[in-house]
């Protein structure tokens, strides 16, 4: 176990006080701590929104991107090098409505990264408009009169699209989440961690105390993460009563291992195939 303040930065995270999302950093520590992963070895990808600003209060290389975006730049860092522990860290609009093809793509390919979506069920930066997951009837800036439409359901998307480790978190429940996000990290393929993570400023009715009143763990309840139709019925559990935990774990063998590209070993370590001043003058470019 290493110690969390390895994973800490200077910079106070800016996000309203009691966001859920506090909860979600802090579990990224803890699970990286607990994994004794450096943060030399770890990159952290966001797209837009309060969450997604995550990346520049962690200790780890970060990439902040632009929005709905963040899954291309990590799967394309997965592929050129595969030792580093890839996270995308972001929000539901993100990553369910703007960039939710990129999203369904990774999981059928099976990459090995870890999706960690702050799912608040609201736009939060753009100031409280619907997102993908609001549900029908609630009031927002953007459906005065309340949403018309359904909500998507990450969990059982995930599920039929082939994320090979599917798994929900509270930010209400921290130490089970920061578990959450270490069995996501450590499961070699795709992981989702769908985190139920407050906006206290903009949402106010998938409040804290709402969750309280419905959250349980599944593995209090004998549920068998291996059985894909047991997993599917349990992702279609809301309202009443709303389980986290691991709904369900697979091996699959992942598409860089199967990418015929890769079979030399990571691009990182392979020759340029270019002189040293032809190098030189390409970087200059840049500059
Ligand atoms: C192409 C594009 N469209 C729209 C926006 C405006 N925009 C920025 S963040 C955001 C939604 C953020 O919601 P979410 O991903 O759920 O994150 P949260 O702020 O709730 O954490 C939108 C629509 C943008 N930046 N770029
Ligand atoms: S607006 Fe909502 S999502 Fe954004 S920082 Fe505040 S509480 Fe968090």
């Amino acid at each position: 176990m290493r110690d969390v303040s390895m994973y800490k930065v200077e910079t106070k995270a800016t996000w309203c006080p009691g966001c859920g999302d506090f909860a979600v950093l802090r579990g990224i520590q803890m699970a990286l701590a607990a994994l004794e992963i450096n943060p030399n070895d770890v990159l952290v990808v966001s797209g837009i929104g309060c969450s997604s600003n995550l990346p520049g209060f962690l200790k780890s290389y970060g990439f902040h991107g632009i929005h709905g975006r963040a899954i291309p730049v990590a799967t394309g860092a997965k592929l050129v090098n595969p030792d580093l522990n890839v996270i995308v860290a972001g929000g539901d609009g993100d990553g369910y409505g703007i960039g939710l093809n990129h999203w369904v793509h990774a999981m059928r390919r099976n990459f090995d990264i870890t999706y960690i979506v702050m799912n608040n069920q609201i736009y939060g930066l753009t100031t409280g408009q619907a997102s993908p997951t609001t549900e029908k009837g609630q009031r927002s800036k953007s459906t005065p009169a309340g949403v018309i439409e359904l909500p998507i359901n990450p969990i059982s998307m995930a599920l039929v699209t082939g994320s090979t480790f599917v798994a929900r978190a509270f930010s209400g429940d921290a130490d089970h989440l920061a578990k959450m996000v270490e069995l996501g990290i450590k499961h070699k393929g795709f992981s989702l961690v769908d985190v139920l993570s407050p906006c206290v400023t903009y949402n106010k009715h998938n409040t804290y105390q709402w969750f309280r009143e419905r959250i349980y763990r599944l593995e209090d309840n004998g549920h068998n993460t291996k059985n894909l139709d047991d997993a599917i019925k349990k992702s279609y559990e809301w309202d009443a009563k709303i389980p986290i935990g691991v709904f369900y774990e697979t091996d699959r063998t992942t598409y860089e291992d199967e990418e015929p590209g890769l079979k030399r070993g990571p691009v990182v370590s392979q020759p340029l195939g270019i002189s040293q001043e032809l190098g030189k003058e390409l970087l200059e470019e840049f500059e």
